[in-house]
């Protein structure tokens, strides 16, 4: 039986800024776009105490306004998260040559070769990282990466929970398909409309019926995954296969000379970055 560890930090872009500006603890705080909320732009994360009013990543800064006000709003500073994820990073490969990098702020690790008890690896990792870089994370624990992911969403901030196949009946089937990794929107729409809406109701759906919606491969991935089934290897070492930049426009352009010259300096960032994502700079 395999051990997976993942590892997620807690509102990690706003925990950074509260890390730099204390008396900003304990307030809602949200991070996106230039900082400024009557701006276009996204919700990039936002304190625990901002999502109590509604607020969420990928939210409109607008709407994010109208929801709180008196939220505190900062702009993305993506330089000085990227050095706190490498230093994470670089504690937990301290902790199994097993490490999986699957975001800024999350990793797998696989500490099935280590003796001790995988809660007392747990432990020493949030206390490392709280050690050396003053934030907390979550950690999930279970037998393969899905039910180890879907552990360390169960108990944020500061969570450690373990998940095993035994859990799936009480913990797992009762949480809406949302939950159920790798079930986008999309997904979740055409099973609400099936009338599955827990992740239970769709373990116990006939696979012939998921298949004439979902086809073939997609309704096995999601029969497996309600059942708490994945087999899938941490993945250690990969190559990029893309690199993209993106902006928000303040105003919309429709002017071909507008696009053309945007365009133009999106790629030029690109291909000026993509060295450094090469095989030589690793
Ligand atoms: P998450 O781990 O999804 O979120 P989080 O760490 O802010 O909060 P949680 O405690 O629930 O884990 O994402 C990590 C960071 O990635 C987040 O701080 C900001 C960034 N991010 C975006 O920029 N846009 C997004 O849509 C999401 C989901 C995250
Ligand atoms: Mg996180």
């Amino acid at each position: 039986m395999k051990r997976i560890l993942h590892v997620d930090m807690d509102a990690f872009f706003v925990a950074v800024e509260q890390q730099r500006h204390p008396e900003l603890r304990g307030k809602p705080v949200v991070v996106g776009g230039h900082g400024d909320p009557t701006e276009r732009g996204v919700v990039s994360t936002a304190s625990y105490e901002a999502r109590r009013f509604g607020i969420h990543s990928a939210m409109p800064l607008r709407t994010a306004y109208r929801l709180c006000p008196d939220a505190v709003y900062l702009p993305v500073d993506f330089d000085s998260y990227a050095p706190i994820s490498r230093r994470i990073k670089s504690i937990l490969s301290t902790f199994s040559p097993v490490c999986e990098d699957s975001g800024i702020d999350e990793a797998f690790l696989d500490i099935s070769h280590r003796e001790e008890a995988p809660e007392r690896i747990a432990a020493a990792i949030k206390e490392r990282i709280k050690a050396e870089t003053g934030l907390t994370c979550s950690i999930g624990i279970g037998p393969n990466k899905l039910l180890a992911k879907m552990a360390s969403d169960l108990k944020k901030p500061d969570g450690l929970t373990v998940l095993t196949e035994a859990d799936i009946v009480a913990k797992i089937w009762p949480l809406p398909t949302r939950q159920l990794l790798g079930a986008g929107p999309k997904t979740e729409a055409r099973l609400t409309a099936l009338g599955v809406r827990t992740i239970g109701t769709l373990a116990a759906a006939p696979l012939p019926i998921l298949q004439e919606h979902f086809g073939e491969a997609h309704a096995r991935h999601l029969h497996e995954t309600a059942h708490g089934i994945n087999e899938s290897a941490l993945v250690v070492a990969w190559e990029p296969r893309s690199l993209s930049r993106q902006i928000t426009f303040q105003q919309d352009i429709s002017s071909k000379r507008a696009i053309v010259k945007e365009l133009k300096s999106l790629v030029e960032t690109a291909l000026a970055d993509a060295p450094s994502y090469g095989p030589k700079a690793q």
